[in-house]
């Protein structure tokens, strides 16, 4: 009788282990970020999305980090949110009308950006 006791209870820690853990993984997103001020954009856009634990966004390689659950979100999703943030991710292109509305120095085809480093 004992043993069975201890067996249910195992199961049951078991169990509620697996419902209780969220899955959360990283992933890492090549956008078309060009200074702070995209950074932050880019990583409040992201950083709110539902199931998103942690964003953050490194200016020099353009890359975005990304921890999230999921059972709660997929890449597509996010990526898609970069690109209605106005910014390209990994190989989808961003949203026109919101990459056009960026202030000139964020804009990727922008003046500023062209022929040379930006800063
Ligand atoms: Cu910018």
């Amino acid at each position: 009788m004992r043993y069975i006791l201890i067996f249910l209870m195992a199961f049951w820690s078991l169990t509620s282990f697996g419902q209780d853990a969220p899955k959360t993984t990283t992933v890492q997103i090549k956008t078309s970020a060009q200074c702070e001020m995209c950074q932050k954009r880019i990583e409040k856009a992201i950083g709110t999305m539902k199931g998103v634990k942690k964003a953050s966004l490194d200016v020099k390689s353009k890359v975005l980090t990304v921890t999230y659950q999921t059972e709660k979100v997929e890449v597509a999703a996010i990526k898609t949110k970069v690109n209605t943030t106005g910014y390209d991710a990994d190989d989808m292109p961003a949203d026109k009308k919101a990459h056009d509305k960026l202030p000139d120095c964020c804009q990727k085809t922008s003046s500023h950006n062209s022929g040379g480093s930006h800063h």
